[in-house]
């Protein structure tokens, strides 16, 4: 397919861009940090959203270089807000699970940090469990490392997989996402309800940090308050912007 062949460029033609997309307290709704959504500005379709061609960056191993390329430019722009001064952002940043499985991941992550001069503890790194479901003990070994550089690990799209629970007890996680589908019915749903409460004493229980995703509205954050969930992301509080408007939401701490 012609995306296929487009992709190809997209690196070196400077087509990627990141978006981000904040992060915040809800008991405050100051901004902790952002997530990068990486975007693609191709030059006749315009916007292509990642789920169109991240899947082909994967089949085409693509997503190696694309990855390194997300980790750096994230990392730098992180760097360059700590800079600025004001309080610590955090940077998340999507991993999938080709990326994660390329002998070289820890290195792109060692290099990008050196490189960016971040503090690496406000790096997290974003997985899923289809990166937990290889070879546990080589997995183990790999967390084990990035671990070491001191970046923190966040579980996404949590609640959608399986077996999370075992992972939790196998993994060196830091931090659980719980996936949108969990938070849309949230403020109608004593099940969904239920589920998110679960996954909030969970987290408290295990020390973990725990992000809702993908809050639209105030039942929402009122029911997830309620709750006593710590965090949030959503278009609620800001949807993904290029670096120079994400900084001028308004809504950022200090
Ligand atoms: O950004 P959006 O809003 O459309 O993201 C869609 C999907 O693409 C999500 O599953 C998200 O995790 C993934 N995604 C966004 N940016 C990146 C990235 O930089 N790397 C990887 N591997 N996935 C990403
Ligand atoms: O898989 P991951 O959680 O990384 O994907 C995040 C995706 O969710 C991105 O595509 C992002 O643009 C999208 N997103 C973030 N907040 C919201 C929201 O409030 N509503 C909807 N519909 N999508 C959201
Ligand atoms: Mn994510
Ligand atoms: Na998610």
């Amino acid at each position: 397919e012609r995306l296929r062949a487009d992709l190809h460029h997209a690196l070196d033609g400077d087509q990627l861009e990141l978006y981000y997309q904040p992060i915040v307290r809800l008991t405050t709704g100051d901004v902790v940090g952002f997530e990068a959504l990486l975007r693609w500005n191709h030059p006749g379709r315009g916007l292509v959203p990642p789920a169109d061609f991240i899947p082909l960056a994967e089949e085409s191993g693509l997503i190696v270089p694309i990855g390194r390329w997300v980790t750096r430019e994230a990392t730098r722009q992180a760097a360059r807000w700590q800079r600025r001064g004001g309080p610590a952002l955090r940077m998340s940043v999507n991993v999938s699970a080709q990326q994660f499985q390329h002998p070289g991941f820890v290195w792109d992550v060692t290099e990008a940090l050196e490189r960016s001069g971040l503090d690496p503890h406000l790096l997290t790194l974003e997985i899923t469990e289809s990166v937990l479901v290889d070879d546990a003990q080589r997995v183990a070994g790999k967390l084990r490392r990035l671990k070491e550089l001191g970046v923190r690990l966040a579980l996404d799209d949590f609640g959608t997989g399986y077996s999370s629970l075992s992972y939790l007890r196998r993994f060196p996680i830091d931090v659980l996402k719980i996936d949108k589908s969990f938070v849309d019915d949230l403020a109608v749903s004593p099940e969904d309800r239920a589920v998110v409460g679960a996954i909030i004493q969970l987290g408290r229980t295990l020390d973990l940090q725990v992000v809702a995703e993908g809050v639209e509205d105030d039942a929402q954050v009122r029911a997830l308050a309620s709750l006593s969930c710590p965090l949030g992301q959503g278009y609620r509080f800001g949807r993904p912007r290029p670096a120079s408007e994400a900084m001028a939401g308004g809504t950022v701490a200090g």
